[in-house]
């Protein structure tokens, strides 16, 4: 059994219902209730991040880190590693989470050599092997770290030095190992590094050239050792770097298509890096399912007067239920999950605010799938969509979309009728309101 890390808090948080006051207890997620006929459990596959929640000191640009972690000794040694492995599957198994994430560097200490830091890296999996066998508790994706080290600080796969694009490949192949080994579902690729501050020193065809060297190596390696976890990419537009190679998943589809990698990889997208590149969650969310590339989504939120990236705990009801709508629109996760990448406020610096974040995460997510859920049945939405388009479905629609007329025999109708008729409103006031009977 574990130590109890947090006293404080219940063996388990329970479902308590709507009307319940308790905050440690779920409002709306209840994990075995049906939806559509699949539980809450399987359709959120919520996952938990080991680096804003378990190794986050909660510092800002502007002062050190806040947190009370009364489980880190604050040696940065193996052994503190270790103990706050134990104390994250504690954390997981009261939240009732089924997955979590990492990055190796999250998990485990970098020593001064690489043998070094795998060996650190094969020390804290031991331990994580163990707590997954004890609770059930499964990883979602695992990562590689190529954006903390000094190294990288000019780029990882995208360095201007081949000596630093063989370091990261080396840890990129351990923390494929490590992920294969603890069962890992997917394995995930950002970029954060990889990008540039000033085009003046930067070669941006050959980095992008590289790149795509060094994700093919990725997926030839993960063939090699029989890996089966979805790859996957999150896009990002910028910070640290001020132009992300991965910036969208515009830019994302594009770079897979143009190296031949888009079968390999799905996107696992972000909330705060789509609004940070400038789009709506629902926007990157449309395109990569119209792709089939929607993987996973990392859940959080920015904060819109801040215009950086807060990582926030999403609580907003709306986001929630455009992201689920989408979901469920491509059939729902088989990989992927709802995976929260997100960090308590500085301000909330004890061990309980974790707990307090994720509920409250969860129980918006848990509102958004049944919302969602209940839009979907209603039916007029998607009714409204068909109808708005349905000329298409229609004789000239239908010759335009199989190719049989050309501006030729357009000309000649349009000149033979004048004019067009007038597209009819496109009632978005109208949907908006519908969208908020349900909320
Ligand atoms: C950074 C970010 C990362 C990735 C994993 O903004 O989102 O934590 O999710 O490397
Ligand atoms: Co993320």
């Amino acid at each position: 059994m574990p130590q109890a890390f947090f006293p404080e808090v219940p063996k388990k948080i329970v479902y308590g219902g709507p009307k319940s006051r308790n905050p440690l207890e779920f409002k709306h997620y209840d994990a075995d209730a049906l939806v559509g006929g699949k539980t809450m459990r399987d359709h959120l596959r919520f996952s938990v991040v080991y680096w804003h929640t378990f190794a986050n000191p909660l510092g800002d640009p502007f002062g050190v880190g806040t947190a009370e972690r009364p489980w880190d000794d604050g040696s940065g040694s193996v052994d503190n590693a270790q103990r706050r492995a134990r104390m994250a599957f504690e954390f997981i198994e009261k939240l009732g989470a089924p997955y979590y994430a990492f990055h190796d560097r999250d998990v485990a200490p970098e020593g001064k050599t690489l043998a070094e830091s795998h060996k650190n890296l094969d020390a804290v999996v031991k331990v994580l092997k163990e707590e997954q066998q004890r609770t059930g508790i499964k990883l979602l994706w695992g990562t590689a770290n190529l954006f903390s080290h000094p190294r990288y600080a000019q780029g990882a796969a995208t360095s201007p030095n081949a000596q630093v694009f063989a370091m990261a490949a080396a840890q990129v192949k351990k923390a494929m190992e490590v992920t294969h080994e603890l069962g890992g579902e997917g394995y995930t690729f950002w970029g954060g590094r990889e990008g540039y501050q000033t085009l003046l020193n930067t070669d941006m065809k050959r980095e992008l050239e590289h790149l795509a060297r060094f994700l093919h190596m990725a997926v030839d390696y993960k063939k090699s050792i029989g890996f089966q976890g979805q790859f996957y990419i999150e896009p990002k537009p910028k910070e640290p770097t001020k132009h992300q190679y991965d910036s969208d998943t515009a830019a994302c589809l594009n770079f897979l298509r143009t190296f031949g990698l888009k079968d390999d990889f799905k996107l696992n997208l972000e909330t705060n890096h789509a609004t940070l590149a400038g789009h709506e969650m629902l926007h990157e969310l449309t395109l990569a399912v119209d792709n089939d590339a929607l993987g996973s989504i990392d859940a959080n939120t920015g904060d819109p007067l801040l215009g950086w990236d807060t990582d926030q705990f999403p609580t907003d009801i709306y986001l929630t239920t455009h992201c689920m709508r989408k979901i469920l629109e491509m059939g729902g996760f088989t990989t992927g999950g709802v995976n929260f990448d997100a960090k308590v406020r500085r301000e909330s610096f004890e061990p309980v605010d974790l707990f307090h974040a994720h509920i409250g995460g969860m129980d918006a997510f848990a509102r958004g799938l049944k919302i969602a859920h209940a839009i979907i049945e209603d039916g007029r939405l998607a009714g409204n969509l068909s109808q708005r388009y349905a000329t298409w479905d229609g004789p000239l629609g239908q010759e335009i979309e199989t190719g049989k007329v050309g501006f030729r025999e357009l000309e000649t109708r349009m000149m033979a009728q004048g004019d067009s008729e007038r597209t009819p409103s496109g009632r978005q006031e109208m949907l908006e309101n519908l969208i908020n009977e349900y909320l």
